[in-house]
C-alpha cells in the first residue's frame, strides 16, 4: 500500500496571513479595536467556522412540501451550521458594523474586511447578509418609519435572537435582468392599506430568510396594470406562518438544483395573495431597489476577491509541503511564477474592491464629494463584472495547483470553483451591467468618466511621490493622454453605443 501520504494544505488565521489586507488597513483603519476584532474573528474563522461551512455542503437544504399526515407545509429544512451561521453573523455584526458606523467613513472597509475573512468559510452565509445588507440600506434611504422600523432594527442588531434576515426577489421566469418587462407579479389593493401579491418568483435565493423586498405590478380598481418598468413598486413582506402552520401567501414549488451554492436553498415561489406594505411610489420600484443592486453588487465583488484570495493561501501553503521532481514546489520557480500571477490579480481586485467600499462609507456618511459619488456609481457595476470573471479564472488555476487532489470534492477545494462560477450571473450579468455602465455615462453626459480620469491622475501623482514607483508612473503617464482621449470619445457615444445595444 505504501508508507506515503502528502499533508494537506493548512488554512491559517486568514487576517494575519493577509499582509495586503493588514497593510490596507494599518494605513486607514483609525480603530485599534477593529484590528483586534478582525484578528480574533480570523482566528475563530480558522478554527470553528471554516468546518461549519463544510457541513453546510455537505448537508445541503431540501424541502418538505407536506407533514405525516398530509397537511402542505412547505418546510425548507437547512443544516444546523446553516443555523449557527445566523447566529454568528449577529453575534459579529457581519450586518450591523455597517450601520453602527463606529469608525466613521471607514466603517464599510471594516464591516467588508471581515466579511472578506468571512466568506469562503461561511457556506454561502454572506449571500443572505448580503441581501439583509441591501436590505436594510434601501429601507434606510426611503426613511426608517412604520412598518419597516421592526424590520430595520432586526435587519442590522447584534442579537442573535432578534437577527432578521431578508429576501430579494425580483427574478421571474420571462425576466432576471429585464424585470421591467418580465415581471408578472401583481398587488392587489386590500382596503386596510395592504396589497396582496400574486405571482412566481423563479429564483428566490436563501429562501428561509424572515422577510423580503420585491417587485409588482399595482392593479387598479379594473384589475388593470401599468406594463414596463414605470409599472412597478416596491414591496416589503414578511415570511410567517398563520395558525394552520402553512406560511402566508407562498407555496414553495420546488427548491432548485444547482451547479454550485448548493449550501443554501434557491426556491421557486408561488405568491398567492401574500401580504405586503408598498414601500416606493407607484412605478418607481426599479429605482428604489437600486440601493439594494448597489450594496449586494459590492458584496458579490468581495466574495469574489475573498475565494482568490483563499485558494492563493492554500495554494501558498501546499507549496510548503508537496515535492516533485525531487523537491518543494515553492522551489520550482515555474510553479511559483504560476503562484505570482494569480496574487497579483488578487491583489489588484482588493484594492479596486477596497477602494469601492471606502467611496460606500464616505457616501453614507456624509463625506463624499461629488467626485466620490459619480466614481461609486461608476465602479460599482465595473468592479462586480470584472472580480465576478477574475474569481473563475484564478480560482479555476488554484485548483491546478493542487493537482489532482484539486478535483476531489472531499478536500474542500471544489466548491470553490462551483461557488464562484455564480458571481458573474447572479445580481445582474456582466453584458447587462456592461450595459448599466454605459446608461449611467450616458445619463451623466459623462460626468462620472471624467470623474474616473480624474481620479486616476491623483493617484498618479500621489504615486510620483514615491521614487520605487518612478518607472511605473512614468509608464502610466504616458498612457493617460490616451485615457482622457478615451473619456471624451466614450462619453460623447454612450447613448449611441447604448442605442446599439437595444
Ligand atoms: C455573496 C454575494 C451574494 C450576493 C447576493 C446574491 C443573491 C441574490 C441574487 C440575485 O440575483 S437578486 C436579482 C438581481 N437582479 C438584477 O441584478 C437585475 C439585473 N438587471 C438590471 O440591473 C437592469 O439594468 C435593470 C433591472 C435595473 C433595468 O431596469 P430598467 O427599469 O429598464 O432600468 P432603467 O430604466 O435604466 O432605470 C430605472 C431607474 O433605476 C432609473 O432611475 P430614474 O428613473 O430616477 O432615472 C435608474 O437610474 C435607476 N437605476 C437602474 N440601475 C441602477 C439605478 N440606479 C442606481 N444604480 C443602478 N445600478
Ligand atoms: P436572462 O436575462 O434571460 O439573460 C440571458 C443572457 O442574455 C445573459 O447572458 C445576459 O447577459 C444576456 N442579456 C440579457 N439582456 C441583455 C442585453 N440587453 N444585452 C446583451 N445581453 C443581454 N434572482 C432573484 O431575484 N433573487 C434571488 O435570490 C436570486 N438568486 C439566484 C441564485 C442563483 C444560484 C442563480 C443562478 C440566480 C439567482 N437569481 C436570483 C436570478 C439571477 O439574478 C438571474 O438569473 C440573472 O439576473 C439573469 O437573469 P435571467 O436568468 O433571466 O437571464
Amino acid at each position: 500500500i505504501g508508507s506515503f501520504f502528502q499533508d494537506r494544505p493548512v488554512l491559517k488565521n486568514p487576517f494575519l496571513e493577509d499582509a495586503l489586507l493588514r497593510g490596507y488597513l494599518r494605513r486607514h483603519l483609525p480603530e485599534e479595536a477593529a484590528f483586534s476584532d478582525l484578528c480574533a474573528f480570523g482566528e475563530r474563522v480558522a478554527n470553528e467556522v471554516d468546518e461549519w461551512g463544510r457541513e453546510c455542503e455537505v448537508t445541503p437544504p431540501r424541502l418538505v412540501y407536506f407533514d405525516p399526515w398530509g397537511r402542505r407545509v412547505d418546510h425548507i429544512v437547512t443544516s444546523p451550521a446553516w443555523k449557527r451561521m445566523k447566529d454568528l453573523s449577529a453575534q459579529e455584526g457581519l450586518v450591523a458594523i455597517g450601520y453602527e458606523r463606529q469608525c466613521g467613513e471607514w466603517s464599510r472597509v471594516y464591516q467588508m474586511s471581515k466579511l472578506y475573512i468571512f466568506s469562503p468559510s461561511s457556506g454561502l452565509y454572506t449571500c443572505p447578509l448580503a441581501m439583509t445588507d441591501g436590505a436594510a440600506k434601501v429601507i434606510k434611504s426611503i426613511g426608517v418609519s412604520w412598518p419597516v422600523e421592526e424590520a430595520f432594527s432586526r435587519l442590522t442588531t447584534r442579537q442573535p435572537e432578534r437577527f432578521w434576515t431578508s429576501g430579494q426577489w425580483m427574478t421571474e421566469r420571462q425576466g432576471g435582468s429585464d424585470v421591467g418587462h418580465g415581471t408578472e407579479t401583481v398587488a392587489v389593493p386590500r382596503t386596510d392599506g395592504l396589497y396582496k401579491l400574486h405571482g412566481f418568483k423563479w429564483f428566490t435565493s436563501a429562501t428561509d430568510a424572515d422577510m423580503t423586498l420585491t417587485l409588482a405590478r399595482v392593479q387598479d380598481r379594473m384589475g388593470a396594470t401599468t406594463p414596463g418598468s414605470r409599472g412597478l413598486s416596491l414591496f416589503y413582506a414578511e415570511v410567517s406562518r398563520g395558525e394552520d402552520g402553512r406560511l402566508r401567501g407562498i407555496e414553495v414549488q420546488r427548491l432548485k438544483d444547482k451547479l454550485g451554492t448548493r449550501q443554501m436553498p434557491t426556491a421557486e415561489l408561488l405568491l398567492d395573495g401574500l401580504p405586503a406594505h408598498k414601500l416606493s411610489e407607484e412605478g418607481r420600484g426599479v429605482a428604489s431597489i437600486a440601493n439594494m443592486l448597489t450594496i449586494t453588487r459590492i458584496h458579490n465583488s468581495v466574495s469574489a476577491v475573498a475565494a482568490m484570495r483563499r485558494v492563493v493561501q492554500l495554494a501558498g501553503d501546499y507549496a510548503t509541503r508537496r515535492t516533485a521532481f525531487g523537491k518543494l514546489l515553492k522551489d520550482h520557480p515555474l510553479h511559483m511564477q504560476t503562484l505570482a500571477r494569480m496574487e497579483v490579480e488578487t491583489r489588484g481586485a482588493f484594492l479596486l474592491v477596497m477602494d469601492v467600499c471606502r467611496l460606500l462609507g464616505r457616501e453614507e456618511s456624509g463625506m463624499a464629494t461629488q467626485l466620490d459619488t459619480h466614481l461609486l456609481r461608476l465602479l460599482t457595476p465595473v468592479v462586480k463584472l470584472y472580480t465576478g470573471k477574475q474569481a473563475v479564472a484564478v480560482v479555476s488555476e488554484g485548483l491546478e495547483s493542487f493537482g489532482g487532489q484539486g478535483y476531489i470534492e472531499d478536500t474542500g477545494l471544489p466548491v470553490l470553483l462551483r461557488d464562484v462560477q455564480v458571481l458573474s450571473i447572479w445580481e445582474g450579468t456582466t453584458n447587462v451591467l456592461s450595459l448599466d455602465v454605459l446608461r449611467c455615462v450616458a445619463r451623466s453626459s459623462g460626468m462620472v468618466l471624467r470623474a474616473y480620469f480624474t481620479h486616476v491622475k491623483s493617484l498618479l501623482a500621489s504615486a510620483s511621490s514615491v521614487s520605487s514607483l518612478a518607472p511605473a508612473v512614468k509608464a502610466v503617464d504616458g498612457a493617460l493622454s490616451k485615457l482622457e482621449e478615451f473619456v471624451q470619445v466614450a462619453a460623447t457615444r454612450a447613448p449611441s453605443y447604448l442605442e446599439l445595444a437595444a
